[in-house]
């Protein structure tokens, strides 16, 4: 098992700091935060992807890409798989549910 977390979490925001970009609801700010998650720049944010970023902010073992791809699932309103741009909004706009 790969048990390096990768603690030079300086490129990453932290929850707090997410949180306080969701509030502001700054379209600029989830851009900013959406790109935390997508590494490869591609625009779209994997499973694999939001594993590596929240196990940057919250190591957790037990967060594997299988639960990553639940939370994508709920999230993902066009079936692709991955979150989109749109879809990472929406998220933002429902994150108490
Ligand atoms: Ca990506
Ligand atoms: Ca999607």
């Amino acid at each position: 098992m790969v048990t390096a977390v990768d603690t030079d979490g300086d490129r990453f925001i932290s929850i707090e700091k997410f949180g306080a970009l969701l509030d502001d609801g700054d379209s600029d700010a989830l851009r900013i935060a959406f790109e935390e998650y997508d590494e490869n720049g591609d625009v779209m944010i994997t499973a694999e992807e939001l594993c590596r970023a929240l196990r940057r902010v919250v190591p957790d073992k037990d967060l594997t890409v299988e639960k990553c791809a639940e939370m994508i699932a709920r999230l993902d309103k066009d079936g692709d798989g991955v979150i989109s741009f749109d879809e990472f909004k929406a998220m933002t706009a429902t994150k108490s549910s």
